[in-house]
């Protein structure tokens, strides 16, 4: 009963609105439609080319350079070597040898950048180097060798580059710079900026110096050098450093015992081999060796500080304040020394 109640309903509503239709107009909508696009396909098809160039206008303009800047911030920077050489008081020639790997997606030019170098883990990141950095491209292995004289322009900075590298067994150094990007089929370049923190090994302070051979020269005028050795200095950089001749002050305990030169120091990565001079206070040198603290093993730990660093004459302040900032510990084996070259054999004091 109900059902038949709801289609009489229906029927109502139907015959009610076919009666407001106007009778001229079709009332196939397909064909209505068809007609209208006969008439307006040309603006159809503008307004679907406009799409279509605002799409690729959005990706050229605001989705190109996104990618361009992701692919350059997940580009990895490797450095294999840096020479630091001809080394002056304000400039130094520079080499590195580096690599940039991408993962080869997208074919770029980068154009060649300024770029400035500064410790990431000292806030004000004050730049020590500015760097020009060769135009490369989106390769995925691309060797990036640079060679460039230097001038030091923040003294203060680079000095204290110089002191963490020196002093940190590691330390995070940050290359910055604005660049362009010209992806290929392209013709508009796109800025991009270039940043990376590299983390190397620095020299913490040579740990692991080695001093052998040893001699006492009793026929040393004075003033000439009266003690020779050969040092082992451990770099564990992949820095080479073209540092001159460095002197040292030497300190037992808490007493000077005069200073070691090492003539023409050009500190390589791996192990150094130097032929070190001394003027050393011999009769110092043989109290300490005899005193309680010391005569049992003859080893005494000889405090380092930098105390010149001549490079043709001139004083290089960088490489002064790195090797002078800290104390370097070397254990020196006196007691064979003087056995050696004295023949003389270091005992305790009979104790009382
Ligand atoms: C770069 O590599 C070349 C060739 O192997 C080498 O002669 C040069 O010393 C290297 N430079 C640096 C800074 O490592
Ligand atoms: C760049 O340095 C690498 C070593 O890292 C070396 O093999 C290559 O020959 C160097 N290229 C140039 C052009 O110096
Ligand atoms: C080096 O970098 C500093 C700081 O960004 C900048 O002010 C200076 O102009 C740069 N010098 C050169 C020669 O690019
Ligand atoms: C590196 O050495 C400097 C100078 O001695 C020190 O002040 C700094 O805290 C060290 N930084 C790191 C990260 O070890
Ligand atoms: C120095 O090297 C020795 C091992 O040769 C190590 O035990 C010590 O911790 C190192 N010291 C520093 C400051 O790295
Ligand atoms: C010791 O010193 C004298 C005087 O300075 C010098 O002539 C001699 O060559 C030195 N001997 C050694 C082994 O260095
Ligand atoms: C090293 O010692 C010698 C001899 O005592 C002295 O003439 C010279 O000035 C000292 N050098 C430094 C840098 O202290
Ligand atoms: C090095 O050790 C000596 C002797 O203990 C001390 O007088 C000097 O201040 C120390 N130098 C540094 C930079 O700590
Ligand atoms: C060795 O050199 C030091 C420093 O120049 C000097 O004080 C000393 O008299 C020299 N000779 C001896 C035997 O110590
Ligand atoms: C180191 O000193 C010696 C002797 O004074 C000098 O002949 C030499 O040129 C110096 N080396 C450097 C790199 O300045
Ligand atoms: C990178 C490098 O060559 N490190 C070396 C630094 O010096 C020590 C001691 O000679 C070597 O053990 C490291 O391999």
């Amino acid at each position: 009963m109900s059902d038949k109640q709801e289609s009489d309903n229906a029927e109502v509503v139907q015959t009610e609105s076919r009666a407001y239709q106007p009778a001229a107009v079709p009332t196939n909508k397909k064909g209505k439609f068809a007609r209208h696009l006969k008439r307006f396909w040309w603006a159809y098809l503008l307004v679907f080319l406009c799409g279509v160039v605002l799409a690729v206008c959005l990706t050229i303009f605001v989705g190109v350079p996104r990618i361009a800047q992701t692919k350059v911030n997940d580009a990895k920077l490797e450095i294999q070597g840096v020479n630091v050489l001809n080394t002056k008081p304000d400039s130094i020639l520079l080499q590195i040898n580096s690599t940039i790997t991408t993962d080869g997606s997208i074919k770029a030019n980068i154009d060649g950048f300024e770029g400035v170098m500064y410790l990431e883990d000292l806030p004000d990141h004050t730049p020590f180097l500015n760097v020009s950095f060769p135009a490369t491209n989106g390769n995925k292995h691309q060797q990036v060798n640079i060679s460039q004289e230097l001038q030091i322009q923040n003294h203060d900075a680079f000095n204290n580059f110089n002191v963490w590298f020196a002093f940190n067994e590691t330390l995070r150094v940050t290359v910055e710079g604005r660049t362009k990007v010209k992806p290929s089929g392209l013709s508009t370049k796109f800025g991009v900026t270039f940043k990376k923190t590299v983390t190397m090994k620095g020299l913490n302070m040579f740990n692991g110096t080695t001093v052998t051979n040893g001699k006492i020269n009793i026929s040393a005028k004075k003033g000439q050098p009266n003690f020779s050795a050969t040092a082992d200095i451990p770099n564990a950089s992949y820095f080479t450093l073209d540092i001159g001749n460095a002197t040292f002050t030497n300190f037992i305990d808490d007493t000077s015992i005069g200073n070691l030169t090492i003539p023409n120091l050009l500190l390589v990565p791996g192990s150094n081999k130097v032929a070190i001079s001394a003027n050393l206070d011999q009769v110092a040198v043989l109290n300490a060796v005899q005193s309680a603290k010391y005569c049992k093993t003859g080893i005494i730990p000889v405090k380092l500080q930098g105390a010149a660093v001549l490079n043709d004459g001139e004083t290089l302040q960088y490489f002064l304040d790195a090797l002078g900032a800290h104390n370097q510990t070397v254990p020196m084996d006196i007691g064979s020394i003087i056995k050696s070259s004295l023949g003389t054999t270091i005992g305790c004091p009979k104790s009382s």
